[in-house]
């Protein structure tokens, strides 16, 4: 679980969580990456509800379940499929691209999802293959993948993130048939924009029953991150050996863009020594189902789904965030001295931040120097340029130092950039008494 929270969380602890996050010693390695990326990523990389994963899975079977059992390429089960994905798309505010194809004489379509903003000379790319075999409703195989980077997606647009990359989704058509969807998309992309993809994120199967942790082997940056998760939540992870060229990620590595992914297993059977590393059963296929009529909604082990989906969320973030590192930090400061009247009304200090670009970052930092002879007795509480109230610190009876100089980390990455930002300072008890001396945000 990591600390993203939504915009107007007012609990206290948010902030105080994020400075602690920020400032805290090393956590045990089971509750954070053992090599976690930039603190920002840590702290903006949210956690995917595996039940909204599963909804989707739910829709995913309905759909087979009323178009002959399947979602396969040229069956009116898959186009369903494809409406339902893009829908949910188009309402978070995405801009979609339905591609079509012919294949086997079926007219088939790869569902292109851009979510706006971000560097259009750097592309992360995110996809799955959502058409299912004809036997069954291909829910593992696979209705997991598609689902959970579906709900990534929402959880992008849910945190209004801003990553400095631009961010593409895609879900692929007729892949069993061949890749023949996200081979046709690669195809048809011109040279320049192939070199705009700094790299494809592929999730073919990662809710297998008998499941198995496999990390695609093939570019190291993206196969660290993926490890580094897996190390933070302290779950082992194998290579994936037998997956080259068998999904949507062989057009693209092909193409020279570098590629990487997850995989819980298919047909192979787990081994006694992987039983004994992930549980499960030995001696049984990672996912008996595969390819078969029995590939549905029961044919899902929910932990798998849901490590994978926070996985997929953790990549997405780690790997979008800005490759060159921020400016120093451009501050917007404000020194003069506001009274805060003991036990009264609130009083604010105001900055006017201009020039900025697009939405504040996921962690905004406000520093705060007010001198004060009993801090315990204030609130105290950052504004948005909109009005939002983000709290910073809480009162507290038992907090009798003196003085609040602090450093406090934000999520505003819902919040439009430039404006007027106030802090908002508050004594809430009689006696003792003070002033803002300063305060400043760094973006
Ligand atoms: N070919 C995929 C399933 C599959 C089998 N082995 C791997 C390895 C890595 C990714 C996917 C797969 C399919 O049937 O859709
Ligand atoms: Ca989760
Ligand atoms: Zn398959
Ligand atoms: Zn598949």
């Amino acid at each position: 679980m990591t600390l993203a929270l939504p915009r107007r969380t007012t609990v206290a602890a948010v902030a105080s969580l994020a400075l602690a996050a920020l400032l805290a010693p090393a956590v045990p390695a089971s509750a954070a990456p053992s090599t976690a990326p930039s603190s920002a990523a840590v702290l903006a990389a949210p956690d995917i509800p595996v039940a909204n994963v599963k909804a989707h899975l739910a829709q995913l079977q309905s759909i087979a379940t009323a178009n002959g059992g399947n979602r396969a390429h040229g069956r009116a089960g898959y186009k369903a499929s494809v409406d339902y994905v893009k829908a949910k798309l188009d309402a978070a505010g995405f801009t979609t691209t339905l591609q079509t194809f012919t294949s086997g004489g079926s007219t088939g379509y790869n569902l292109i999802a851009d979510w706006p903003g971000g560097d259009a000379s750097q592309v992360l790319m995110t996809g799955a293959h959502l058409d299912s075999v004809t036997a069954g409703p291909g829910i593992n195989d696979n209705g997991s993948g598609s689902a959970a980077i579906l709900e990534t997606a929402l959880a992008v647009s849910r945190a209004g993130y801003q990553p400095s990359k631009h961010l593409r989704f895609a879900w692929w058509g007729a892949e069993e048939l061949g890749m023949v969807g996200s081979t046709y998309y690669v195809n048809h992309l011109a040279t320049a924009d192939r070199a705009k993809i700094t790299g494809y994120l592929n999730f073919d199967m990662i809710g297998s029953p008998n499941p198995g942790y496999f990390v695609y082997d093939d570019d190291p940056t993206i196969e660290k991150t993926f490890k580094d998760y897996y190390a933070g939540i302290s779950i082992p992870t194998e290579i994936e050996t037998e997956g080259d060229g068998r999904s949507d990620h062989a057009p693209f590595k092909n193409a020279g863009i570098p590629v990487g992914g997850l995989f819980s297993g298919a047909d192979y059977i787990k081994t006694a020594a992987q039983a004994q590393k992930w549980g499960g059963t030995s001696g049984l296929a990672f996912d008996r189902c595969y390819h078969a009529s029995c590939d549905t909604s029961a044919n899902i082990n929910d932990t798998a789904l849901d490590r994978n989906s926070d996985a997929i969320a953790y990549a997405v973030w780690g790997l979008s965030a800005a490759t060159t590192p921020p400016p120093s930090g451009t501050v917007f400061e404000n020194t003069a001295d506001v009274a805060v009247p003991d036990n009264g009304a609130a009083v604010t200090s105001s900055v006017s931040v201009t020039g900025r670009t697009g939405n504040a970052p996921a962690t905004l930092k406000a520093s705060v120097d007010i001198k004060h002879t009993y801090r315990g007795d204030l609130v105290v509480d950052l504004i948005a340029p909109d009005g939002s109230a983000y709290r910073l610190k809480n009162s507290s009876s038992s907090d009798s130092a003196a003085n609040v100089i602090a450093t406090y980390t934000v999520n505003a990455s819902s919040e439009a950039a430039n404006g007027t930002w106030k802090l908002r300072v508050q004594d809430v008890a009689a006696q003792d008494t003070g002033y803002i001396d300063s305060w400043k945000l760094t973006f």
